[in-house]
């Protein structure tokens, strides 16, 4: 029973479709701008398309199952037994050419119709032809953390990504080459797009045109190991002039001889450096986040905790405390010393 197997699936989606929106109204204002990661509120080209897409599959579904359900409980009450019936089975009808030609033809055209949108909106998923104004961005998926480049720009960053408002008039979607340093890592943000696999030795793609600024969650969505689910992202979708502003000011170098030198000297001489890079400095790693722009960013850890003075320190002091298992050691460094360091990284911004 296909229909109704598919009937059931597509009410399955109608109940969440109704919780989230029922969570989202009792949740109240969500924390400042950031909007609950639902794929029913998408704001960017691909969500749109695949919130419309699923809305059509739910709906031809729906039709599907008032009808057969109907028919089942008119059946069942028409036909149910009654108390002067003599208990003998009604004379059976075999074989019904118009029937059996019914319930097939409908369903082949149906599925027909709906194959043929489907693949009028894979093909839209894939924007074969760019607009001129597009950006591209090389996304690293580790072990749990996301690396974020700008080639054009000459941006390296982590966990969060910064991309400009698109304008429908004009265009500006930002082009994602997803890769990933070791396991399979998938790459989701519910409002801009569709998730999309990260898979060591392949290059895969996804595209955002976000129509609306403010601040977008994601998560890893493929289990990575112990720490997948602190594997945040998030997407800060600016007007034209933040976008700029932003990008020259990751552009600008952050260390300077004014940067507290004891900090940084102990920071350089500490194996912080053979994992992290700070630009301007001998420090060049490449295990860990790239720190260059540390106190631009709004969380430590790829959403673990907020960035802020006490969290880095309580994070270089014991990393393992806020993500059992993260691939960054205890330095076991002492008190002074983590905040010299920390002190060092505070003026990264
Ligand atoms: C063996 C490699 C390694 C060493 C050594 C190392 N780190 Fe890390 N560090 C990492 C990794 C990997 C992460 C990302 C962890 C995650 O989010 O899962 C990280 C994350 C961080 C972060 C958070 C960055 C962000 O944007 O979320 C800071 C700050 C940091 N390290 C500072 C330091 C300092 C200071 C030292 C030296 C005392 C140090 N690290 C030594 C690998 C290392
Ligand atoms: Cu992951």
């Amino acid at each position: 029973m296909p229909r109704l197997r598919l009937a059931e699936s597509s009410l399955l989606f109608v109940g969440l479709a109704f919780c989230t929106r029922v969570a989202g109204a009792l949740s109240g204002p969500a924390q400042a701008p950031i909007s609950t990661p639902s794929i029913f509120a998408p704001v960017s080209r691909p969500a749109v398309v695949i919130d419309a897409y699923a809305w059509l599959v739910v709906a031809v579904c729906g039709v599907i199952f008032v009808l057969v359900a109907g028919l089942l409980c008119f059946a069942l009450l028409r036909f149910r037994l009654r108390g002067d019936d003599d208990g003998r089975e009604p004379p059976q009808v075999y074989g019904s050419n118009p029937l059996e030609l019914a319930w097939t033809l409908i369903p082949l055209i149906t599925v027909f119709l709906l194959s043929l949108v489907s693949i009028r909106v894979v093909g839209e998923l894939q924007l074969e032809t760019r607009p001129p104004d597009w950006m591209p961005v090389t996304v690293v998926g580790h072990q749990w953390w996301w690396e974020l480049h700008y080639p054009e720009l000459g941006i390296t960053t982590a966990n969060e990504l910064h991309v400009p408002v698109s304008d429908p008039a004009s265009p500006r979607p930002t082009f994602l080459n997803l890769q990933s340093q070791d396991v399979i890592h998938s790459f989701w943000i519910p409002q801009l797009a569709g998730k999309m696999d990260v898979v060591p030795g392949r290059q895969n793609h996804v595209w955002v045109e976000p129509a609306r600024t403010g601040v977008y969650v994601g998560q890893c969505a493929e289990y990575c190991g112990t720490q997948h689910a602190n594997m945040l992202l998030r997407v800060v979708v600016h007007t034209p002039e933040d976008f700029e502003r932003w990008a020259r000011g990751q552009q600008r170098q952050a260390v300077s001889e004014a940067s507290v030198a004891e900090g940084r000297d102990l920071f350089l001489r500490t194996a912080c450096v053979s994992c992290h890079t700070v630009r301007g400095t001998p420090a060049a790693g490449r295990v860990g986040p790239d720190l260059t722009h540390l106190m631009s960013r709004a969380t430590l850890g790829a959403g673990a905790l907020r960035n802020d003075a006490a969290n880095l320190n309580a994070w270089i002091q014991s990393p393992d405390h806020f993500k059992p298992g993260v691939h960054m050691p205890a330095m076991g460094l002492q008190d002074a010393e983590i905040n010299l360091v920390a002190g060092f990284l505070a003026t990264l911004k």
